[in-house]
């Protein structure tokens, strides 16, 4: 999950200092910096490279920006002529801050904490792409896969084959886990969730897989539901990060027999600490912390959280781990 952000005094004043989240992301220094950050605070097992799933479109030469108070911002792609005028040229030399970043980190982290890659998935990627930024109904995006399935066809294998490059290419960096971040998968209609979800996903995992099959991948296809239960069945995939719409009781029946599971506290017990972050921390962990399990939040930390109550929760999940 996104785990450095605006919650953080010292992000603000280096996000300030960069000027843009870009700049931020494309900055091997301050990327390797904000990555730090959480991990200077907390005792944090694992440590996300800061950078963003929307710099795949930016290195297709997609227009990106990040407004504050408003999110991604792209010059939308709708048409053939638009899709057509990506371009993959230059991907990884494009990339290159953010390989240099992972290698920097690698480099400070102590040896017992990992450094996690990762990347979008298509479908998620693909939204932003079409709609220009966040989207509640993705009208644009839905309306092109229902209507002209093979050029929208097209983009997601565009787009499946630059984000099994670029995982691949963080696992060389330094990357000892990667994570695809599916996270407006809940949005897609069912008939569409194996094509445009499932088999992407299966699909970059096995490249993956292929190229570095020790390093462990996570899916995080969030607020699919029961079709959670499709991605636990994918061989390519280590783990399922889940959301915290699902009760942590049906993912130890349904989830946890096939697959380690990572989840699932909504960040908003975050945000309001004390008891009720407690007893929803110690209830998820007495569910899931018997079986093969990664504690961590359902979505990604909010500006609006006290930093005090993350010091705190990392406590109340070690206290369990040394107990258990
Ligand atoms: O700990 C870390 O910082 C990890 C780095 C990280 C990750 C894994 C960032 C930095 N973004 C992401 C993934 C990401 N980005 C996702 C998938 C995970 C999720 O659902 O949270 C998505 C959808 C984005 C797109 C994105 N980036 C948005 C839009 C969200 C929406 O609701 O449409 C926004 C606002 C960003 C900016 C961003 N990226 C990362 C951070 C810390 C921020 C906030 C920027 C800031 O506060 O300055």
């Amino acid at each position: 999950m996104r785990q450095a952000g605006r919650y953080l005094p010292e992000y603000r004043e280096l996000r300030k200092k960069a000027g843009s989240f870009l700049d931020l992301c494309y900055t091997p220094d301050f990327a390797v910096e904000v990555t730090l950050q959480p991990l200077r605070r907390f005792p944090l097992d694992a440590a996300i490279i800061f950078s963003d799933i929307l710099v795949i479109p930016h290195a297709m030469g997609q227009e990106v920006g990040f407004v504050e108070g408003k999110g991604p911002v792209l010059s939308p792609i709708r048409s053939e002529e638009e899709l057509d005028a990506l371009s993959s040229d230059g991907f990884t030399e494009h990339m290159d801050p953010v390989y240099r970043a992972l290698r920097g980190v690698r480099e400070e982290l102590a040896d017992d904490v990992a450094l996690i890659g990762f990347a979008g998935a298509p479908w998620t990627i693909a939204t932003y792409m079409i709609e220009g930024g966040s989207s509640r109904d993705y009208p644009n995006a839905k309306k092109w896969a229902i209507t002209q399935p093979e050029s929208f066809g097209r983009l997601i294998s565009i787009l499946e084959n630059r984000i099994a490059d670029h995982l691949i290419a963080q696992i060389e960096a330094g990357a000892q886990l990667v994570q695809i971040f599916d996270s407006w998968a809940g949005a897609l209609p069912a008939r569409f969730l194996t094509r445009y979800s499932v088999s992407p996903i299966a699909r970059i995992a096995s490249r993956v897989k292929a190229a570095a099959p020790d390093v462990p991948i996570i899916a995080f296809p969030r607020l699919s539901g029961p079709a959670y239960r499709e991605f636990a069945a994918l061989d390519s995939i280590d783990g399922i990060s889940m959301d915290q719409s699902i009760s942590p009781d049906w993912i130890r029946q349904e989830i946890q027999p096939l697959k380690t599971v990572q989840g699932n506290l909504d960040p908003a017990f975050l945000v309001a600490g004390d008891d009720g972050m407690e007893r929803a921390a110690r209830d998820i962990l007495a569910s899931l912390g018997k079986g093969p399990f990664i504690f961590n939040l359902g979505h990604g930390v909010v500006p609006q959280t006290p930093p005090e109550h993350v010091a705190r929760l990392c406590e109340i999940v070690s206290e369990f781990g040394a107990a258990s």
